[in-house]
């Protein structure tokens, strides 16, 4: 009928098939097309009964992400499904891939869903900052009840078929080759056998709700951790709690007013800029997407540190085998025993069954042989963050390595071109930065190196991903982007508590802002004697470290800790604050508002980035953003750093720096990128 849409009529049956790939969002385009579609099925007297099924990869992966934000074009959504609904004629929904989003909402707006057994379902709006606005908050707890329904929705985790089967949303599961076929001849079924045609807006039976409307203010007070920050939760309670009290078409009505508050918030608009700049970041303009890749079948590590034993578990969690190398038994030891009760926590929360862990450990081979290295890979060194250390282990590797194998440093500061020299195979050495813990945290740098070769960073892409991880590109500076970028946060932090804010309060400013944790809390939690160890210069840390003052391993830091590690601000670190401010001639201490302590701690930040980016350290703004949100946990619903500045407007940032660099000097000068933009009006992206 169009490009978009085909129909086609086997007997008493019309199929509609949907194709517009890559995943058949529904875009205005998509749904003037399968109401044009479905409209001449139903003016068809010969069909009796309608088939929804799309071609490609997959079944509907929801509204078009690109056109939320905008009012909506007509047929809106719920024009389109409540059209489906009404439908004299049975309709069923013919499931493969995912149906995502607005895409499981029209399956729902269907009389009957089928899916194969591969398929997935989920309602990911969350995700990005709104809610299911068409249909979905209504009709699902009407398909599977109340609290079932508020865990999906919020969860946003999209389930196979078998549990949605189990759970109502489906009603049967088809063979995984006969998709359309076995749709058809379902809906030859129910006219044969005249099943009854309920459409999901009458169902009332699962809706009872004897708590009232304690049981969503329970809800909301039970998750209140969980959403802190987040706009879009509360809203999908209230939305799902209307489903309970006011007629469908009310609800509906809700629904929508609330779901057009989120998608013009800046929230939404910032989880949508992520989601394509998590998809952005893994096109690289030189490395074409059919860059051929290295087989890697078989893993190296050096170091069974943290760093290295959290790396070696992201390899054998995805099938891979390891090589653990150390330089002692003990070590070697103590790194296999962590790697082990990491596992076994995992099992005691039920995260992984003891099959999926005993098969993780028998693909461990821990060895002191060096030697056994040559048969692998891919190789990470994970050992002291010292120049020399690395030189000499990528030398060692030049000479005993397989000819074609990658020689990987996970260096979180080192410059890789310095270790790549010590090699004759320059071309064949990449960056591997992952993030503490590596085996939770998402992010992974690949770092290029000048040489490195085309089909060593599409490998190192393709690696990433395998196993489990968000890849962004970085070239070479100190620190890399992530580390690089939220560099001066901490400095800021230290300067600024000199001048009279106290920890605690700088790191209030920064939860309040979104964060998990403050600065302060994290160098703890880190270890003082950790962050910038390479350092000899006399810092508030070092200070601190000469009082044993570690963190939370050891006497406490910036704060004490109590047995149950809860922390309390510290009699000692304020002396020592204090001492050291003193020492520094800063005499005039004083509170800050939190705006001011914002300023000073993410303006820099924000320079950092136009630096990074400027200086082509980073492929683009939303590289950086992705870095920021990955590895530091930076608030996904601002966006990140430099989409954040965008939303508070450059011109404020630089005038926020102007103000600091005349007080502090030019540390805070803005960079050049910077005022250019915010000259133009312009953001980053
Ligand atoms: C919604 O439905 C709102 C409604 O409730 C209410 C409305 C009133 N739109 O991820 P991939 C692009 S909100 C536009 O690499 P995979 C993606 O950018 C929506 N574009 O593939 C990429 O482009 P490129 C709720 C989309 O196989 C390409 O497609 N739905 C959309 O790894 C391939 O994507 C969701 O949140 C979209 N909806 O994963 C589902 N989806 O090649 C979002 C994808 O240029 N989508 N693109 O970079 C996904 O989760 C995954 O894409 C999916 C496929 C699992 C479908």
């Amino acid at each position: 009928m169009t490009d978009l849409v085909t129909t086609r009529i086997d007997g008493e049956i019309g199929l509609l098939i949907v194709d517009s790939p890559p995943v058949n969002a529904l875009s205005h385009a998509v749904r003037r097309a399968v109401l044009h579609g479905f409209e001449a099925l139903t003016a068809d007297v010969t069909v009796r009964a309608i088939v929804i099924a799309c071609a490609g990869r997959t079944f509907f992966a929801g509204a078009d992400i690109s056109e939320l934000g905008q009012p909506e074009q007509s047929p809106g959504f719920n024009e389109l499904f409540n059209r489906i609904e009404a439908s004299e004629k049975p309709v069923v929904a013919a499931i493969h891939g995912t149906a995502l989003g607005g895409g499981l909402e029209l399956a729902l707006a269907c009389h009957f869903r089928l899916a194969v057994p591969s398929a997935k379902v989920g309602l990911p709006e969350v995700h990005l900052g709104i809610l299911p606005g068409a249909g979905g908050t209504q009709r699902l707890p009407r398909l599977i009840g109340i609290e079932p329904a508020l865990a999906f929705i919020i969860g946003g985790r999209p389930i196979k078929a078998q549990e949605a089967l189990d759970q109502g949303i489906l009603d049967a599961i088809v063979s995984e080759e006969g998709l359309q076929e076995d749709a058809i001849a379902y809906a030859r079924t129910v006219l044969s056998e005249g099943s009854p045609v309920v459409a999901t807006r009458d169902r009332t039976d699962r809706l009872a709700n004897p708590d009232g409307s304690s049981l969503f203010d329970d809800y909301k007070a039970k998750n209140a951790r969980s959403f802190r920050g987040f706009k879009a939760p509360d809203l999908i309670v209230e939305a799902v709690q209307a489903a309970t009290e006011l007629s469908f078409d009310q609800g509906l009505a809700r629904e929508t007013s609330l779901f057009r508050t989120l998608a013009a918030g800046t929230q939404s608009a910032a989880q949508r800029y992520a989601f394509f700049a998590e998809r952005d970041a893994l096109k690289i303009p030189d490395v074409p997407s059919d860059t051929p890749t290295r087989p890697i079948s078989s893993v190296g590590v050096i170091g069974a540190g943290t760093m290295g034993g959290g790396i070696a578990m992201c390899f054998l969690s995805a099938g891979i085998p390891v090589r653990l190398v150390e330089l002692a038994q003990a070590a070697l030891d103590r790194g296999v025993a962590v790697i082990r009760a990491n596992y076994d926590a995992s099992a005691r929360k039920g995260r992984l069954t003891t099959e999926q862990v005993d098969r993780a450990m028998s693909l461990l081979t821990p060895t002191l042989d060096f030697d056994s290295l040559a048969e692998v890979d891919l190789i990470i060194e994970a050992a002291f963050e010292s120049m020399a250390v690395k030189k000499d282990i990528f030398s060692r590797l030049d000479a005993l390595a397989k000819p074609d194998a990658i020689l990987a440093s996970n260096t979180s500061f080192l410059d890789l071109d310095e270790i790549a020299a010590a090699t004759r195979r320059p071309e064949q050495v990449i960056g591997l930065h992952f993030f503490s813990p590596a085996n939770v945290m998402p992010l992974l740098e690949i770092v290029r190196g000048e040489k490195t070769a085309i089909d060593v960073i599409a490998t190192g892409m393709q690696l990433a991903r395998k196993i489990g991880k968000k890849p962004v590109l970085s070239g070479v500076c100190y620190g890399f982007i992530a580390n690089r970028l939220m560099d001066p946060r901490l400095r800021q932090a230290e300067a600024l508590t000199l001048e009279g804010p106290t920890p605690s309060e700088i790191d209030r400013v920064i939860r309040d802002y979104g964060f998990a944790m403050g600065p302060f809390q994290m160098i703890d939690l880190v270890g003082l004697d950790v962050i910038d160890r390479d350092s000899n210069a006399r810092s508030l840390r070092s200070d601190l470290v000469a009082l044993d003052r570690l963190g939370q391993k050891k006497n406490g830091g910036f704060y004490d800790y109590d047995e149950k590690r809860k922390p309390s601000p510290s009699p000692v670190a304020r002396e020592v604050i204090e001492t050291f401010a003193r020492d520094e001639g800063i005499v005039d201490r004083a509170t800050q508002s939190d705006d001011q302590i914002l300023a000073r701690l993410l303006y820099p930040v924000v320079n950092e980035g136009a630096h990074i980016l400027e200086e082509g350290i980073a492929l683009r703004a939303s590289d950086i953003d992705q870095a920021a949100i990955l590895g530091y946990g930076w608030p996904v619903y601002t966006g990140g750093p430099m989409f954040w500045a965008g939303t508070i407007g450059l011109d404020r940032v630089v005038s926020g720096l102007r103000e600091l660099q005349a007080r502090h000097g030019d540390t805070f000068k803005p960079a050049k990128l910077l005022e250019e933009l915010a000259a133009k009006n312009q953001g980053f992206a």
